[in-house]
């Protein structure tokens, strides 16, 4: 009996050493993202280990609070030590946080008047003789962004001796979208319900809330609108208006303020004016006591996002007036209390007949300088929709009166939902790199948006939110990667989206290199790996009706020829693609000179765009040496078999990830990898009744005939 005791412990010991000497053993389900603070291998706690010898944060701030508690909470976990939060006494290492009015690091003499309201320094300073590690900002805010910073740099394992940092965000809106509506559906989400239980607020909140600032703010996001931009009136009465109240009461010391996505017709649906005309008085008079009320409730609310005349959204066209009129007259409401307006440029109309790329360009460009000084004009990041690969948005750089703030879309509606693992970082910076001309070369859109091109001090970023309330907030855990890249851009859009990249990797799973390293690559990869199995060589919006799930790019009867995939492709038997130089659309000659030559032309424009800006033959020799068709099917078969590596890859990474979180992201792989090929298999299929040519030689044959694709259906997608 004794012996069988005996052994049964032996047994459990046995299977918990081995289980701990198997790597990481802690089930994690995704919740805590990047902010983890699991332990840090020994050695590299020994390097850090003098941070933990106390933290000083002596002023009363909710923000500089919130800094301590932070990195209290980080260095406690990461170090495995509890550290010390002490007042006022400096000790040898300790971490002294605070601003300008705190007297010793007044005594430092630091640069803190160039940092502006939210940039930090972070120093090795001797303190009261002793050494120590000082963050010191204008705010607390700016505290609370370096503390992230410093945390950062532990869970990294970068070095944090003579540390000498100075950060500062180059842009000043740095903001979430969420397309939540009141009912809790998002549109377009894949990450479960909205995390914002409107039913419940104000008087019940959820502590995820916190945990959701806490978030963004750890990524420098400073702002969040609330509701969808195809938003309901309701949003801007006296209940819902509380509502928001308590979430900003929240958010505010993470340094984020609240916005509503607004109605334009809500002064006719809420309190039955006749009309909505902006240059009615009356309808004047109703935003700014409305704009009165949301202030009297959120002193520092930040103001009104507004999708206007689009896809049957009500706007001030509907009373022939202007975008301008309308941004202004609301402007003019949100003035006094210091708001701005958000308008959408994202405006395309069914009775218009140009090629729809055009229309946000000829309705916009002509009212540049037309707009109130707290007006930004918001602009998708190319001319369709968030599609996997766009040109970047010919306004950028068009428009040197107006400032103009980036809108990128975090969800990804167009690229394989949540499923898909792919890394949006790429994304994000190929557009922000690319060269708009507007005043020579250097002219990126990153400097459209920060600013610098223009000398605009209003500056912004949006991204439509991916979170909801599933336990991993994105869906998936990868598209955690997407929330996370989307803030440091925001922060610093000419930030490197591959170390972003290893940040996040590093943070969110292992900092060995042997797992960073091909991580890194694969989530560099991923992109184009989308956009080669979904639409290479510049094709566009071939997805599914609605949903926009799966491939649909025999799609020609909807009501509107631009929601049809074959207007995007115009496939026929000579070639395909969409013309849009002088013999078709002439949509090219929307960007600056150079930009408009190098794309129009044939022989120069870039491959990836070809099909974008050019229809060409299927017998059109490419840069490889295939014609056309060769290579379109030489890329889908591309992007299929990038995935089959990326899960190969993936395999091979289980010693450096729980087992839970390595599973999971194992099956979304599995899925993806049914689907690249169906998108591959499909779209051949389809292609391949124009072309009328065979298959390049090792390429299989779609594994169903046409019909068999064309007869799916997805009633249920999500986020439709
Ligand atoms: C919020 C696309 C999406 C719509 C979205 C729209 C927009 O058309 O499919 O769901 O509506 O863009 O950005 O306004």
């Amino acid at each position: 009996m004794r012996k069988g005791v005996f052994g049964a412990c032996r047994a459990l010991i046995l299977a918990v050493v081995a289980l701990l000497a198997s790597g990481p053993a802690m089930a994690e389900d995704g919740y805590d993202l990047w902010l983890r603070y699991r332990p840090l291998a020994d050695s590299a706690q020994a390097r850090y280990r003098p941070l933990a010898t106390a933290i000083a944060a002596p002023q009363d701030d909710p923000s500089i609070r919130i800094a301590a508690a932070e990195l209290h909470r980080g260095l406690t976990g990461l170090l495995r030590a509890d550290v010390p939060a002490s007042a006022d006494a400096i000790a040898p290492g300790a971490i002294l946080l605070g601003t300008g009015g705190d007297r010793r690091i007044a005594a430092l003499g630091l640069p803190l008047s160039t940092l502006g309201r939210e940039g930090y320094l972070i120093r090795s300073v001797r303190v009261d003789g002793k050494p120590a590690t000082v963050i010191a900002a204008n705010s607390g805010v700016g505290v609370l962004y370096g503390a992230f910073h410093l945390l950062r740099l532990v869970q990294t394992g970068d070095p944090i001796d003579r540390i000498d940092i100075r950060s500062v965000p180059k842009v000043e809106l740095r903001l979430l979208n969420h397309w939540d509506n009141l009912d809790r559906s998002v549109e377009r989400g894949y990450a479960g319900q909205s995390i914002w239980d409107w039913w419940k607020l104000p008087d019940i909140t959820n502590p995820r809330y916190v945990d959701y600032a806490r978030a963004n703010a750890s990524i420098g996001i400073n702002g969040t609108v609330l509701n969808n931009v195809n938003a309901k009136a309701d949003s801007l009465t006296a209940p819902y208006i509380a509502k928001a109240a308590k979430l900003a009461d929240i958010f505010r010391p993470y340094g984020i303020r609240v916005y509503l996505s607004a109605r334009w017709s809500a002064p006719i649906e809420i309190s039955g004016l006749k009309t909505a005309d902006p240059l009615d008085p009356a309808v004047a008079a109703w935003w700014k006591a409305k704009a009165d009320e949301i202030y009297a409730a959120i002193p520092d609310f930040g103001g009104f996002l507004v999708k206007a005349n689009s896809e049957g959204q009500p706007g001030p066209q509907d009373y022939h007036r202007s975008h301008a009129d309308g941004a202004n007259m609301l402007a003019a409401a949100v003035k006094p209390h210091g708001g701005i307006v958000m308008w959408r440029a994202f405006v395309y109309a069914h009775e218009n007949p140009d090629d729809r790329a055009r229309q946000a360009y000829d309705e916009f460009k002509p009212l540049d300088g037309r707009f109130a000084d707290n007006v930004i004009v918001q602009v998708k990041n190319g001319a369709i929709d968030f599609q996997p690969r766009e040109p970047f948005h010919p306004l950028f750089g068009a428009m040197p009166k107006t400032p103009l703030m980036m809108e990128f879309q975090i969800t990804k509606e167009y690229l394989g939902f949540a499923t898909h693992l792919v890394y949006l970082g790429a994304l994000f910076e190929e557009t922000l790199a690319s060269d708009t001309f507007a005043k020579g070369k250097g002219s990126t859109v990153a400097r459209v948006i920060d600013g610098s091109l223009e000398g605009h001090a209003r500056t912004g970023m949006a991204g439509v939110a991916n979170i909801g309330v599933d336990r991993n907030w994105t869906g998936s855990q990868f598209d955690q990667a997407n929330w996370y890249a989307f803030g440091r851009l925001a922060w610093d859009p000419e930030a490197s989206a591959r170390r972003i990249a290893a940040d996040w990797a590093g943070m969110t799973f292992s900092t060995d290199p042997a797992f960073v390293a091909p991580v890194v690559d694969m989530m560099m990869r991923s992109r184009e790996a989308v956009v080669d199995y979904m639409t290479p060589l510049g094709l566009h919006h071939l997805m599914a009706t609605g949903h926009h799930y799966g491939p649909g790019p025999w799609v020609d009867d909807l009501e509107r020829p631009d929601w049809n995939p074959v207007y995007y492709h115009r496939a026929d038997a000579q070639g395909i693609g969409f013309d849009r130089t002088k013999t078709g659309s002439n949509a090219v000659a929307q960007y600056a000179p150079p930009v408009a030559r190098q794309l129009g032309d044939i022989r120069t424009v870039p491959e990836r765009d070809l099909l974008w800006f050019h229809h060409v033959r299927w017998d059109h020799r490419m840069a490889s040496g295939r014609i056309l068709w060769d290579e379109l099917v030489t890329r889908y078969d591309r992007g299929v078999a990038e995935v089959a590596a990326m899960r190969a890859r993936w395999a091979t990474l289980a010693p450096y990830v729980d087992a839970d979180r390595h599973a999971d992201v194992m099956r979304f792989l599995a899925v993806q990898a049914r689907e690249a090929q169906w998108w591959r298999d499909a779209s051949i299929a389809y292609f391949a009744t124009f072309a009328r040519r065979p298959l390049p030689a090792g390429s299989p044959p779609p594994a169903h005939d046409l019909d068999y694709y064309k007869a799916l259906r997805f009633p249920y997608a999500p986020g439709n």
